[in-house]
């Protein structure tokens, strides 16, 4: 066993790290209050090499391990929660489905423009009525000679309707299986396809930076061959997209409660109560080094997780426990940050304040936590419903 990470796997930690600290931590709180996606920072973040980052180099992308866009993810959300989103929804839920499940005309007309961030794609899953029971999508598709006719909407699509936002993946009812249930498949929707639109929400609680997209689809034409690997097929390819799309969750969770856990040690060890720093009263230290197991252990959960994946080993279950735990932990982590910084833990002008908001997306998004309870618990031999 070696829990060692390579040499790569640090200095692209290191890289990162820095560029998250120098480039995104002093604008992050800004953005949140001002509810502003940064092209900016979407630029910079390109140009680092975030996007594609598993995605071979023939495509445009760095060539590296799923173990490696992990490590990125973890040292964005160190310093903020929305563009870890962006980075994470643009790479595993993005660019993934047309990596793994794409044609080769497909990759190629694709990949290189998502690889290098001139452009970002959706994932179109979640519908109003459809969230947990994502098997129950109302969109549909209908073969009209050439072309798929597309009607129905999505929600909470991250990356939607960005200026630079191409197009999306969409999950769409085909027809019907023999079994009686819908055939589900996945088409591929560019932007400025008439009969498609993507609107931003706002208002939201978290990730105020992020894009948060509705996707409409009215009588909306795209060639037959638009349809993403084989058709029935969709239903499989969102699942598995999600069982790595839920280690980038975990690497936002477990890089979110670093971030918390390094300001409140130098807060409460700057900060003085009754004559000395707070870090000095247990009641403060052991907050601190709960907050510190709880990381460790979540980092050897994550990675193992990752580990499993690029050695192309099952880990749909240990997918969903890093997300589960790494979730908790980073809530436990934000609780006790901002009690740590009492009242100020309470101002936009703390950080942790926004980590304290931005986690709550973790046990919902991409799975909610009872989800991937059903996921473990299905695993493990329970009848779980
Ligand atoms: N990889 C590949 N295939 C999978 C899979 C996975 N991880 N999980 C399930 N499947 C397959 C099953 O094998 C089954 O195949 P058949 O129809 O051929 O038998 C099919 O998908 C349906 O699986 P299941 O019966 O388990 O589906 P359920 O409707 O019971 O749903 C849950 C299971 C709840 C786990 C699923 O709907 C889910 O993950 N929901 C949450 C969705 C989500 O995370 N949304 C957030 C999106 S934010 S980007």
């Amino acid at each position: 066993m070696d829990f060692e990470l390579s040499m790569d796997h640090e200095i692209l930690r290191d890289s990162v790290r820095s560029f998250a600290e120098k480039e995104i931590k002093p604008v992050a709180q800004t953005l949140d209050k001002e509810e502003t996606f940064s092209y900016d920072t979407m630029a910079k973040m390109a140009e680092l090499g975030l996007f594609g980052i598993f995605v071979s180099e023939e495509y445009g992308g760095q060539g590296m391990d799923y173990l490696s866009y992990i490590i990125a993810t973890e040292e964005i959300a160190r310093v903020d929660g929305s563009h870890a989103a962006t980075i994470a929804a643009g790479n595993s839920l993005g660019i993934g489905p047309l990596y793994y499940y794409g044609s080769e005309e497909q990759k190629k007309k694709y990949l290189p423009k998502l690889c290098s961030g001139e452009a970002l794609w959706a994932f179109g899953l979640t519908e109003p009525n459809a969230g947990s029971d994502a098997a129950n999508s109302k969109t549909t598709a209908v073969l009209d000679g050439n072309e798929w006719v597309i009607n129905g909407s999505k929600i909470f699509i991250t990356n939607g309707s960005t200026d630079i936002s191409a197009g999306s993946t969409v999950m769409c009812r085909t027809g019907s299986r023999e079994d009686g249930r819908p055939e589900l498949s996945c088409i591929l929707v560019e932007n400025g396809t008439p009969g498609y639109t993507a609107k931003v929400m706002h208002d939201k609680m978290m990730w105020r930076s992020s894009n948060t997209s509705e996707l409409y689809f009215e009588d909306c034409r795209v060639p037959k061959e638009n349809l993403l690997g084989k058709r029935g097929h969709g239903f499989y390819q969102m699942m598995e997209t999600l069982d790595g799309g839920r280690l980038s969750i975990g690497a936002m969770g477990l890089g979110g409660a670093q971030g918390c856990l390094d300001m409140t040690v130098r807060y409460a060890n700057e900060r003085e109560q009754f004559g000395r720093p707070i870090a000095t009263f247990q009641a403060n230290a052991f907050k601190l080094a709960d907050m510190a197991t709880e990381i460790d252990a979540a980092r050897l959960m994550l990675y193992r997780a990752c580990w499993l994946r690029d050695n192309e080993k099952p880990f749909s279950k240990e997918a969903a426990m890093a997300k589960l735990y790494c979730s908790e932990v980073m809530y436990r982590c934000a609780n006790h940050a901002v009690q740590i910084h009492g009242g100020y833990g309470l101002m936009k002008e703390y950080d942790v304040e926004r980590f304290y908001r931005d986690q709550k997306l973790l046990d919902i998004g991409e799975g909610t936590s009872e989800v991937q309870r059903i996921v473990i618990a299905r695993h493990i031999g329970a009848k779980c419903l």
